[in-house]
């Protein structure tokens, strides 16, 4: 299998855990978001990474791979059991790939991407007010939802990654949930961080982030 996408995105990591989970074996395949190419085009019509190529077949969009996954390869299941249980599981996933990663982006791209990878200014006030005004209302909800122990549905799920993968973005800008105001986020973000297939992942990530800091 390959996996098509640079590491650094919220959505190629999150299918990496899954696939980390599974016991997947993957090429990875370092393709930058947009990429323009009419070969990259032909498999994400969209243009986003991640895609997933198994043998004949390929997909994009990391919920529609994660998918894929669960059903192609039952082994170590990352979706709860019950129509309820996962109704509330691809909703949080979706609450994950959407506003939280629309946010904590913000303070990826400005404090981290842009002076670190592109060679640009930061927005410092941009990135204040996604940690300060846009990303808090969902950490609100959150908080609400997580466990204070363990997992959302018991075992590690799609779900469990889902929301904290935009998390790891935005601490590469210096960011950290506050653990005063949102005290059982704050210790599920943790808790997903010390997955062994997160800390696989993120140690195949680091990598990636030495060799491109090296390189620029
Ligand atoms: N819903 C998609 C979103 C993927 C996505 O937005 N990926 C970003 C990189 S993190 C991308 O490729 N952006 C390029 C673009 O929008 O042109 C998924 O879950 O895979």
């Amino acid at each position: 299998m390959k996996l098509m996408g640079v590491p650094l995105s919220p959505f190629v990591r999150k299918v990496a855990v899954v696939m980390a989970i599974k016991g997947l074996e993957y090429e990875a395949q370092p393709v930058m978001p947009g990429d323009a190419s009419e070969a990259f085009r032909a498999l994400s019509p969209l243009g986003k990474i991640p895609v997933l190529v198994d043998g004949d077949f390929s997909v994009a969009d990391s919920s529609a791979i994660c998918e894929y996954l669960e059903e192609k390869y039952p082994q170590h299941s990352v979706m709860p059991q019950g129509a309820e249980e996962r109704a509330r599981a691809r909703f949080l996933e979706e609450i994950g790939d959407t506003r939280l990663v629309e946010t904590a982006s913000i303070i990826f791209i400005e404090k981290f991407a842009n002076p670190t990878i592109f060679g640009k200014e930061a927005d410092l006030e941009r990135a204040a007010e996604a940690e300060h005004e846009l990303l808090p209302p969902y950490l609100n909800y959150l908080e609400s939802q997580v466990p204070p122990e363990g997992y959302l549905f018991g075992d590690f799920t799609t779900a469990d990654i889902s929301i904290v993968t935009p998390i790891f973005n935005a601490a590469y800008g210096g960011y950290c949930v506050d653990a005063a105001r949102w005290p059982k986020y704050a210790a599920f973000v943790d808790r997903v961080a010390e997955h062994p297939a997160v800390i696989q992942v993120r140690e195949a990530e680091q990598q990636f982030v030495t060799a491109m800091a090296s390189s620029s």
